[in-house]
C-alpha cells in the first residue's frame, strides 16, 4: 500500500508547483481616460493571454482606486503589487523619484550603462520597489498658457505644476500650484489658474485642448512613467513568473520609439485645435533650456545628496 501512495504524491508535488498562477494587481495614477492607460491595458491582455497558467495582471482602475499621489505609497506598502506612474507622483516615497525626468541617455542605454541597476538600488532601498520598465520617454514638457508672454518670465502667473516643473517655474518667476492632472481641466474652466506643465502628449486625452491658447517651445526635460512593483511581492515570485514578468515588462520597454512619432502628431493635432506656439528667439530658447537642466540637477543633488550625483553620470548624455 505504502508505495503507491507515494508515487502518487510525487507525480502529484510538480503538478501542483504548475498550476500555482501568480494574480498581481496594477493600478494607474494616471487617469483611467489617458493614452498611456490604454497603452497599459493592451499590453496586460496580451501578457494575460500569453502567460495563461503562470501570471495574471487584473487592472484594479487610475486615481478613484488610489489617488495619484498616494500610488507610491500603495506600492511600497503592498497595497497594490504594482503600479503605472511617474516620480514625480511619489517624491513623497523619496525624493530620488523625480530625479529621472532629467535623463538623456534612454531606457534601453541606462539598461547597458549601469543606470537600470542603479535605479533599482535606489527604488529598493528607499522605496521597497521593483522599478520594471519605463514606458514613456524621448518626450519632453512644455509650459501651456492662457495668457500671452514675450519672453520666459513668469512673474504674476499661476501655474498649476507636479515636482517635475516646480523649482524650474518658480525661478521663471511663477506662483505654482500642485495638483493631479484628473484636476487640471476644473483648474483651467475656473481660471484658477494661467496655465500648467504638461507634456507635449497627452493633452487631448483630457480634453485640456478646450481650454488651452498657447504652448511654449521648446520643450524641456523627457517625461518618465513607468511600471513600479512592490519588491516584497517581486522577490517572493517564484522565478518562472519573475522571469515571464521582466520579460514582458521589458518588451513593453522596447516600444518605446512609439512616443516618436505620436509626439511629431500630437504638435500637429494641437496645432489644427487652435493652440499658438509661443517661441523666443535662439539665444533665449537655449538659455530656457539650460536653465530647466541646472535648476533640476541644482535641485536634484539638494533632494538626494547621496545618490543625485551618481545618478548625474548615468542619466546625463556624456557632452
Ligand atoms: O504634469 C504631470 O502631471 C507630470 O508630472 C507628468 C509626468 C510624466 C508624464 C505625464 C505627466
Amino acid at each position: 500500500m505504502k508505495r503507491p501512495v507515494a508515487l502518487a504524491l510525487a507525480a502529484l508535488v510538480p503538478a501542483l508547483a504548475c498550476a500555482q498562477e501568480v494574480t498581481l494587481r496594477l493600478v494607474s495614477a494616471f487617469p483611467e481616460n489617458q493614452h498611456y492607460v490604454k497603452r497599459t491595458t493592451d499590453w496586460i491582455e496580451k501578457l494575460n493571454k500569453e502567460a495563461k497558467g503562470t501570471l495574471q495582471i487584473n487592472f484594479i482602475g487610475g486615481p478613484k482606486a488610489i489617488p495619484t499621489f498616494e500610488v507610491g505609497n500603495a506600492v511600497k506598502t503592498g497595497v497594490v503589487d504594482l503600479a503605472l506612474s511617474t516620480g514625480a507622483f511619489y517624491t513623497n516615497v523619496m525624493p530620488e523619484a523625480d530625479i529621472l525626468k532629467l535623463s538623456e541617455t534612454s531606457a534601453a542605454e541606462q539598461r547597458a550603462n549601469g543606470g537600470y541597476d542603479l535605479i533599482n538600488r535606489i527604488w529598493a532601498e528607499k522605496g521597497n520597489m521593483r522599478y520594471l520598465a519605463k514606458v514613456v520617454e524621448f518626450t519632453p514638457f512644455h509650459l501651456y498658457l492662457n495668457k500671452k508672454i514675450d519672453k520666459p518670465d513668469l512673474t504674476g502667473l499661476k501655474i498649476r505644476i507636479t515636482p517635475v516643473y516646480r523649482e524650474f517655474f518658480q525661478t521663471l518667476g511663477a506662483s505654482v500650484m500642485t495638483t493631479a492632472p484628473g484636476e487640471v481641466y476644473t483648474a483651467l474652466e475656473r481660471g484658477v489658474i494661467d496655465g500648467y506643465g504638461w507634456p507635449i502628449h497627452a493633452l487631448f486625452d483630457l480634453n485640456w485642448q478646450e481650454k488651452t491658447k498657447f504652448r511654449v517651445d521648446p520643450g524641456f526635460y523627457n517625461a518618465e512613467v513607468s511600471l513600479i512593483m512592490n519588491l516584497d511581492k517581486y522577490k517572493a515570485l517564484p522565478p518562472k513568473v519573475r522571469q515571464v514578468l521582466d520579460q514582458e515588462s521589458l518588451a513593453y520597454e522596447k516600444q518605446n520609439d512609439y512616443w516618436k512619432s505620436y509626439n511629431q502628431n500630437e504638435a500637429k493635432r494641437q496645432a489644427q485645435a487652435g493652440i499658438q506656439t509661443i517661441s523666443f528667439d535662439a539665444a533665449t530658447s537655449k538659455a530656457y533650456v539650460e536653465k530647466a537642466k541646472d535648476v533640476g540637477w541644482a535641485n536634484a543633488i539638494k533632494a538626494s545628496p547621496q545618490y543625485g550625483a551618481q545618478l548625474k553620470k548615468v542619466l546625463e548624455k556624456a557632452p
